[in-house]
């Protein structure tokens, strides 16, 4: 009798696991349609939840199902190992049936790993090829242009080098450079750099990418999502002043993109034209840097200079 019901333990632990896996994978099918809820329920899991593209949300989806996943494969293994503890801990000298080369246990554990790891690749793939995808017909073209220590952004009339700049914006020392752009609308950026390896970003896009000096045109598309003013910043150490090479993105309805475009084509400034659709005419969300250093830093290294 002890040994039959030995015998049929491990099945039982087999099935239960597998119950456990495909409950919980049942039960991340049927919240896929609330993982927002699931994320805000749990302070989003450390992910950035500010996203302003749908590229940005798709990566948020992702990060979150994850975590719920790894979550809820922990607490089965979690359970299991102190079910196991208090189950079969040491009773007496006897030594307890042995159970190894136990061939449906040893199945059932390769098998599900690699279930686990297949589906979160399928899902990563995904979300990769749609965050890397580009369009073949994108409705606004932005060149942005990085150079030491500052941004130039071209609109353009079409894709790649050949295409022509309708209306140019760029930053100096004392006027943040402003990047405005519509909402609902496929944004193909084409980066090139003057000298160096500098990198757009704009944290909520969650997204980075290196601006290349030469004849390498970085790509990449999103379609943004709400309107509003964001930072921008260089993310790749480019030089003395790189903490200083930010810029703000302004995001606003089609029309008034529209209304900002013409404005610019007529030959308005960018603060014109941001004053001719009600916008703010200067950045707020970050200010010119002052790009003398502290005058006692110069004293400092003066004296560094002078040996005192
Ligand atoms: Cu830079």
């Amino acid at each position: 009798m002890g040994a039959r019901s030995s015998a049929t333990r491990p099945r039982a632990v087999g099935r239960a696991a597998g119950l456990g896996l495909g409950g919980a994978t049942l039960l991340m099918l049927l919240s896929g349609c609330s993982i927002e809820d699931w994320g805000s329920a749990f302070g989003h899991f450390g992910w950035p939840s500010n996203g302003i593209t749908l590229q940005a949300h798709e990566m948020y989806d992702l990060w979150i199902a994850s975590v719920i996943a790894a979550l809820v494969v922990g607490f089965g293994v979690w359970g299991l190992i102190f079910w196991c503890v208090i189950r079969y801990r040491k009773r007496g000298e006897e030594l307890p049936v042995q159970t190894r080369f136990n061939m449906p246990m040893e199945i059932l554990y390769t098998v599900t790993p690699v279930l686990i790891v297949s589906v979160l690749f399928y899902y990563t793939a995904i979300v990769q090829t749609n965050v890397d995808k580009l369009s073949k017909n994108p409705d606004q073209v932005v060149e942005v242009v990085a150079f030491k220590w500052n941004w130039q952004f071209n609109y353009r009339d079409g894709m790649g080098e050949e295409a022509n700049t309708v209306a140019s914006t760029v930053g100096s020392s004392d006027v943040i450079p402003i990047l405005v752009l519509p909402v609902g609308q496929k944004i193909r950026f084409e980066e090139t750099s003057k000298d160096v390896i500098h990198s757009f970003w704009v944290p909520e896009m969650l997204f980075k990418r290196d601006v290349f000096p030469g004849s390498v045109r970085n790509v990449f598309e999103v379609t943004l999502d709400k309107e509003g003013r964001y930072v921008g910043r260089c993310a790749e150490l480019c030089g003395t002043y790189h903490a200083f090479m930010n810029f703000e993105l302004v995001t606003v309805t089609p029309q008034e993109f529209d209304t900002f475009l013409d404005a610019k084509k007529d030959g308005k400034t960018t603060q014109e034209a941001l004053t001719a659709i009600g916008e703010e005419p200067y950045a707020t969300t970050t200010s010119p840097f002052n790009t003398r250093r502290q005058a006692h830093s110069w004293n400092q290294s003066e004296n560094v200079a002078a040996g005192k």
